[in-house]
């Protein structure tokens, strides 16, 4: 990879620990929908990473899975989904697929088959519509897992799924009644 690229993905990463996780490493806060404003965020990044408002669009309109956005005049900026802090995304409520997948590792098997799909350190367990993104989520902690997600039946019995603009779909836990591993 090019080093430019790579300067970017290295700030894509720590944009995503201050908007999902940390804001307080560059002393800022986030407000209730997850905001945090520009010119802040700016400030507070150049301290210590070569940051400017087009390298910061450049990242918000093509980093690869769309992570952030702007509010609508640009002056505020929030992560779409991931976040572990507290804070309301406005996300929509929607009628999930019948089946959706979630990418793990083997290891957190038997944890998992005991207590079902869990948030751990996030607001939301995430989903993915197809098995790919699924492998490539799974395969950030170890030997890929995939679970299979009756979505349907969840749904059917009021679980609520929400669908983040980066079209993640986030719900607040899978029981194990609704989980099933796929054959790789
Ligand atoms: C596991 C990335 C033991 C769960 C991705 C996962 C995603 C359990 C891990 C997004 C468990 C949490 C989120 C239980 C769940 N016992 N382990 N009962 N229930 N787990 O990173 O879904 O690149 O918080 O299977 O693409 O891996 O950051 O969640 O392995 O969309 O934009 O606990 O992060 O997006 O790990 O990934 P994570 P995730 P970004």
């Amino acid at each position: 990879m090019d080093k430019s690229k790579k300067d970017l993905e290295t700030l894509g990463k720590y944009i995503s620990l201050i908007l999902r996780h940390k804001p307080d490493v560059i002393n800022i806060t986030l407000d209730e929908h997850g905001y945090a404003n520009v010119s802040d965020l700016i400030n507070g990044i150049s301290k210590t990473h070569h940051i400017t408002k087009e390298i910061l669009d450049d990242i918000v309109n093509n980093n690869n899975k769309k992570r952030y956005s702007y509010n609508e005049d640009h002056t505020k900026i929030r992560a779409n989904q991931g976040h572990s802090v507290k804070v309301d995304v406005e996300l929509s409520a929607v009628t999930p697929p019948d089946v959706l997948y979630h990418g793990t590792a083997t290891r957190f098997k038997e944890s998992i088959d005991k207590d079902g799909l869990i948030p751990k350190s996030r607001l939301h367990v995430h989903l993915s519509s197809d098995i790919e993104t699924a492998k490539q989520v799974g395969m950030r902690h170890g030997k890929i897992l995939i679970y299979i997600v009756d979505a349907k039946k969840m749904y059917e019995d009021g679980f609520k799924f929400y669908l983040s603009l980066n079209k993640v779909y986030l719900t607040d836990k899978v029981p194990i009644q609704y989980l099933k591993v796929l054959n790789l």
